[in-house]
């Protein structure tokens, strides 16, 4: 038997950008529903996204979910930028005129999300599974699931959104020949832990070291999180916590600072990855965050980009639903990609700059150099970094 029902917009995927889209929806009275094929205990621990560009900040306050970010959140005014065994520190607030960025973690951010989207009574699926999207032809798509108890819903929406993340199903539900990708793939990933231990400086420290990139950041007073370049094909088991705290070490260390270690409560490698798909709509059914778009996290930008796009899809969504104006829907992907694609180039930037290729040759590890000297030297260099890093486009919600 399947279960009939009805709804403004159905969300695929309870990630920030679902969770987001659904609250900012609500706030202009738009009803939805959200699917998600993981547990609410798995979406709420899984270890991501750190940092929170200046407008990304502002806009969770001024939506109503800032109370516990203003409360834990670190607010930091640069970062150290590292190379050839000395550290050189980047004062985002003097570049920028006053632009900072935050850490305060994804998974904080999704407990907030669901905490107060549960609160106000909404509809939220979790443990979902053979998600399917359909009559995408339509001004009446539908969104198939089967929830946890095994009955499979059948709901009529007015727009349905993507926000499934990069393995998600409704990318590939757009029209053959529709979407065109463009990808890079690097030869290197990042092995992340999560280690008990104060952060051993006060702002990140991003190091290119010849044994490879490390970086330092954080996510309490009393948590570090670190990353370390490895081999695209490497195992984890070959990484016992002795060797990590130890070429850590060897990456970060410079005279006069110690990398402290303290127990590690996590650790996995993950693939570095550019992938845009073009374009992010199809009629009714929207992609959002890592569903259209994924960067490697050497900017930090997949999770602000995700939000940035609910930001635009909520507002596009009640202009057609409410007040029948498909302007907004029909500029949404060119107006989501132009700061996507921004993104894509500084975080492509920052990557190629501070890690080791093991495919260059001294040509290419002497341009590298040369380019953090320049960005360490010039304020007009420095600037470059500072307001792509901090979020060169602005986020508005009135
Ligand atoms: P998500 O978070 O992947 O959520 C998608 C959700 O959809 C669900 N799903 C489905 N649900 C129902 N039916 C289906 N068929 C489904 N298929 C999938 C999934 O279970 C999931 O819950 O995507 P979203 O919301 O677009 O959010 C994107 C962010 O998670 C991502 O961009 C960031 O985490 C990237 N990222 C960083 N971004 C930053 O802005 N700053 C950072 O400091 C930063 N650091 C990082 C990162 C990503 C990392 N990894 C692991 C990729 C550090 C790392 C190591
Ligand atoms: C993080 O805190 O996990 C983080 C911060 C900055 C990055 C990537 C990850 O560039």
């Amino acid at each position: 038997m399947t279960v009939s029902s009805r709804t403004q917009v159905g969300i695929v995927g309870a990630g920030p950008a679902g969770l987001l889209l659904s609250h900012l929806l609500a706030l202009r009275g738009i009803d939805s529903i959200v699917v998600e094929n993981r547990s609410r205990a798995y979406c709420e621990a899984r270890q991501r996204a750190g940092l929170l560009e200046a407008g990304t900040t502002e806009l969770l306050r001024t939506v109503g979910l800032g109370a516990r970010m203003d409360a834990e959140g670190l607010e930091h005014g640069g970062i150290y930028l590292q190379f050839e065994g000395e550290r050189h520190h980047l004062d985002f607030r003097d570049l920028t005129g006053g632009r900072w960025v935050t850490i305060y973690a994804q998974t904080e951010i999704v407990k907030d999300l669901i905490q107060a989207r549960l609160a106000a009574g909404a509809a939220i699926e979790f443990e979902v599974s053979d998600t399917e999207v359909g009559a995408l032809d339509t001004d009446q798509p539908v969104l198939r699931f089967t929830d946890s108890a095994g009955t499979r819903h059948e709901v009529t929406c007015d727009a349905i959104a993507g926000c499934d993340g990069f393995h998600g199903i409704c990318r590939d539900s757009m029209p053959a020949g529709l979407v065109q990708v463009a990808e890079r793939a690097y030869p290197y990933s990042w092995l992340g832990i999560l280690a008990t231990v104060p952060p051993s400086s006060d702002e990140l420290v991003y190091s290119r070291h010849e044994k490879g990139f490390a970086l330092l950041t954080m996510r309490t007073p009393q948590v570090s999180r670190l990353y370390l370049q490895v081999p695209a094909d490497e195992r984890i088991e070959r990484w016992s916590d002795d060797r990590i705290w130890a070429e850590l070490r060897h990456r970060l260390t410079v005279p006069g600072w110690e990398l402290k270690d303290g127990p590690i409560t996590e650790k996995a490698i993950s693939p570095m990855r550019s992938f845009v798909a073009s374009p992010m709509r199809y009629r009714r059914l929207f992609l959002a965050g890592d569903a259209a778009h994924i960067v490697p996290p050497t900017g930090a930008k997949g999770l602000n980009l995700a939000l940035a796009d609910v930001t635009a899809l909520a507002k596009a969504l009640t202009s057609l639903l409410s007040g029948g104006q498909a302007q907004a829907a029909d500029a949404y992907s060119d107006t989501c990609l132009r700061r996507v694609w921004r993104a894509t180039h500084f975080s492509w930037w920052m990557t190629s700059m501070l890690h080791v290729d093991p495919h260059a040759d001294q040509f290419g590890a002497t341009l590298q150099l040369s380019q953090l000297r320049y960005v360490t030297s010039s304020r007009a260099a420095a600037t470059t970094l500072a307001e792509n890093y901090t979020g060169y486009f602005a986020l508005t919600w009135d």
